[in-house]
């Protein structure tokens, strides 16, 4: 345990180094406990718009090296696109410095597996960022459960669905490619669902025993920006499965970035012997209940001083948002870094969601279901 502020190496500077940097910045204000951070190097390749970001977001400097950087910083965050997950991420961990890496693990089962080695051997904190945890009805929702409020866990339904790549028009980008992503919808959306159901009910029903699922691509390639080019697109715009869980208990997931009208719309439901939850990140200060003396479901809102984190926010009914996610997360990472302590999502969970991912995508090419235990 150490009470020196901690040096922070970023790798990424666009959506999540934005949302991540956002965080770091709010943590002091908010968190009186969390530890000290300098927003230290940020690490790009284009070193114009890296030192505009690194100025936007209060980075004190910046490199175009990243092999520098891990051994430099006291904790690295990699939260570039996911094929440069595995080598700047294991360098870091070899060189003993623990890692936040944005989700999913890698593009790879392979890749994946060497990451989650690579953190045992290393014995450092070593988190994947599945923000969605650290949703304070999501928490809410995993003390009723583990409180037994719902009974026996019978069924896990679970989409993700967004729209911005329903216009065949779209710009091409790297999350439409197979070599730079692994999956498309699967692990960009998919990724999330899978790790939610296995935080609120993996406890009660185990890992999943076996899997179906099958993947689809309705635009087949997509305009380059600034050019009259097309690049073809080699991941899924959408995939659909169905599994069991080692109780028994059963679970259906979709994900898909074509399903017009749907912006962020991630929704998971649990169902119970004895009752049901319903979330949706779309109205995610809420959490739906049916307990089995309710003839329905009651709303409940998340937003009390009791509830998960809530104590460092706003008054009651002051609601929160999806940046807030990020703060929680990075709240408990560099918490567990300075104490040296155990953090979850850990790169062995990050791992475990990538072995359904593959087994998603191997059943799609099969045609069968792929057994995982
Ligand atoms: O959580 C989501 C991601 O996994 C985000 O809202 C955007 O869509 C960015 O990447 C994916």
């Amino acid at each position: 345990m150490t009470d020196e502020p901690l040096d922070v190496g970023v790798l990424g500077y666009r959506f999540m180094g934005k949302a991540h940097s956002n965080a770091l910045a709010r943590l002091p204000m908010f968190f009186d406990d969390a530890p000290d951070v300098n927003r230290h190097t940020l690490v790009g390749r284009d070193e114009e718009a890296l030192a505009e970001a690194a100025e936007q977001f209060g980075f004190e400097h910046t490199s175009t090296d990243w092999e520098a950087v891990v051994d430099e910083v006291d904790v690295f965050y990699n939260l570039g696109p996911n094929h440069v997950h595995a080598e700047p991420s294991i360098a870091a961990l070899e060189a003993g410095t623990p890692v936040f890496c944005e989700k999913p693990l890698a593009p790879t089962l392979d890749e994946a597996e060497e990451m989650r080695d690579a953190a045992a051997d290393a014995g450092v904190v070593a988190g994947c960022a599945f923000n969605y945890r650290f949703v304070p009805a999501i928490r809410y929702a995993r003390n009723l459960i583990a409180d037994g409020k719902l009974g026996e866990i019978h069924q896990v339904r679970g989409r993700y669905l967004q729209d911005w790549l329903v216009d065949p028009e779209a710009p091409w980008s790297w999350r439409n490619d197979e070599e730079m992503a692994g999956s498309g919808a699967l692990g960009d959306l998919g990724a999330h669902t899978i790790d939610l159901a296995r935080f609120l009910v993996g406890d009660e029903v185990g890992e999943i025993d076996r899997i179906s699922g099958q993947l689809q691509t309705f635009v087949e390639e997509r305009p380059v920006a600034g050019s009259d080019e097309t690049r073809p697109v080699t991941v899924d715009d959408a995939y659909t499965a169905q599994a069991e869980y080692e109780s028994g208990a059963i679970g259906t997931f979709e994900a898909s970035r074509v399903t017009d009208g749907h912006k962020n719309d991630h929704t998971i439901q649990i169902h119970g012997s004895e009752g049901s939850l319903k979330f949706s990140l779309e109205r995610l200060n809420e959490l739906e209940y049916k307990g089995a003396d309710h003839r329905g479901y009651e709303t409940i809102l998340v937003t009390d001083e009791s509830d998960p984190y809530l104590e460092h926010w706003w008054p009651p009914g002051h609601v929160i948002g999806w940046e807030h996610t990020f703060v929680h997360e990075n709240y408990e990472f560099l918490s567990a870094v300075r104490d040296d302590a155990e953090f979850h999502p850990s790169f062995e969970d990050g791992y475990e969601v990538q072995r359904v991912l593959d087994a998603i995508e191997r059943s799609d090419e099969t045609g069968e279901w792929v057994s995982l235990t």
